[in-house]
């Protein structure tokens, strides 16, 4: 039998505005850049994958602009030809090649993944072991830079029954500012909703140790990636009564396990790109429930691809204990897709058609794609 090889992969760069900006301690964010990889298969069957970061490179080591460098130059040669149905040898093959590059080799398996769904007419789903579940709740992030805005928002998403778990986005302002904001907006919602916080890893040990008590008080449950070293939020464990999330130094498998070996969170904030794709995520998830740590479906504020590609995978999961974040294409003014995902009663429904069973809008996404950067390898 003649095997099913890549003929062709397509990369673009998509820039869309967000609905309104939307403050991290590391960045202020206007719009999201989506990197849309397209790979077109010998069977006639295309898959697209998706890749993005938060604010260029104020995140993370990679950008939209470098995730389509990296495929254009080095992923995309050495894929055209090989076999498009062995997906796991197919990355291994490529993790040879190129090392790291997490967000762009997340984008390509998407695509493989979606391809192959579509071939046998199966949601991605199915191909990473089944799904558990059809829907995920998903909160939402205030991040607006202002208290009276973001319960606004907060109210306006609970009328709506969109989200009632809300995170909130701190680290930078001082301390005794944000404890005030958190303290606010715990108020105004009460028993109606929950209030998380991400601190994107701005506080030092000692910063970290002042205000998670403070925010125990004013009702926080749960305090995500407040300092950046592994080591120093594994010494804040266990010292409070809120649970502790970590989020950017879960870098892969071999990250998690150094975590879990260290009794170093409490839930792990699982995100496709950032591990190295929906594989490497969903071995992440098994590190987890092995070492007894619970489990959130983390975003990059990615679009509907990678939303998606992360909704399958998480929808498979044995224990998703915090729900999930999965707005991302809801932050973007634009409706990308030929029909809108169902975001209502709090939860995402996971699309059950073949692949990531979703459907691009051509005509929209050409009107946003980056000028004279679209590159096709055959
Ligand atoms: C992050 O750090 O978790 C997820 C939600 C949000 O608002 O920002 C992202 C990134
Ligand atoms: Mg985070």
């Amino acid at each position: 039998m003649t095997p099913i090889t890549i003929e062709r992969i397509e990369t673009r760069l998509v820039d869309l505005p967000t609905i309104r900006p939307h403050k991290l301690s590391v960045a202020t964010m206007h719009g999201q850049t989506l990197m849309l990889v397209t790979v077109v298969c010998s069977d006639g069957v295309t898959g697209i994958g998706e890749g993005t970061t938060i604010a260029g490179m104020a995140y993370g080591p990679e950008s939209p602009e470098a995730m389509k460098l990296a495929i254009d130059t080095y992923f995309a040669p050495a894929m055209i030809g090989r076999d498009a149905t062995r997906i796991q040898a197919l990355m291994d093959f490529v993790g040879k090649l190129v090392k790291v590059n997490h967000f762009a080799k997340s984008a390509l398996e998407t695509a493989l993944l979606d391809a192959h769904g579509k071939r046998l007419g199966v949601p991605v789903s199915e191909l990473l072991g089944g799904r558990r579940r059809e829907r995920l709740p998903v909160a939402w992030t205030l991040a607006s830079g202002d208290t009276a805005r973001d319960i606004d928002e907060a109210e306006r998403m609970l009328a709506e029954r969109r989200h009632k778990v809300f995170k909130l986005k701190i680290g930078a302002k001082a301390i005794d500012a944000d404890i005030r904001h958190v303290a606010a907006i715990k108020q105004a919602l009460g028993e109606r909703a929950a209030v998380r916080v991400d601190v994107n890893m701005a506080w030092s040990e000692t910063q970290a140790a002042q205000a998670i008590p403070a925010l125990a008080d004013a009702g926080c449950e749960l305090v995500e990636q407040p300092v950046a070293s592994a080591a120093a939020l594994a010494r804040l464990m266990r010292r409070y009564p809120v649970a502790l999330m970590a989020d950017e130094i879960l870098q892969g498998p071999e990250s998690a396990f150094d975590i879990a070996r260290h009794h170093g969170a409490d839930v792990f904030a699982i995100k496709i790109e950032q591990n190295g794709g929906l594989f490497a995520a969903q071995r992440v998830a098994a590190i987890a429930d092995a070492a007894g740590i619970e489990l959130y479906g983390g975003t990059m504020l990615e679009g509907a691809f990678s939303t998606v590609a992360s909704a399958h995978l998480f929808a498979s999961f044995a224990n998703l204990q915090w729900g999930t974040e999965l707005f991302g294409p809801l932050l973007i003014t634009e409706e990308i897709l030929a029909k809108p995902l169902d975001y209502s009663d709090f939860e995402l429904t996971v699309p059950d058609g073949p692949g990531l069973g979703i459907e691009l809008d051509e005509d929209k996404v050409r009107r946003f794609t980056r000028d004279g950067l679209t590159k096709v390898t055959r």
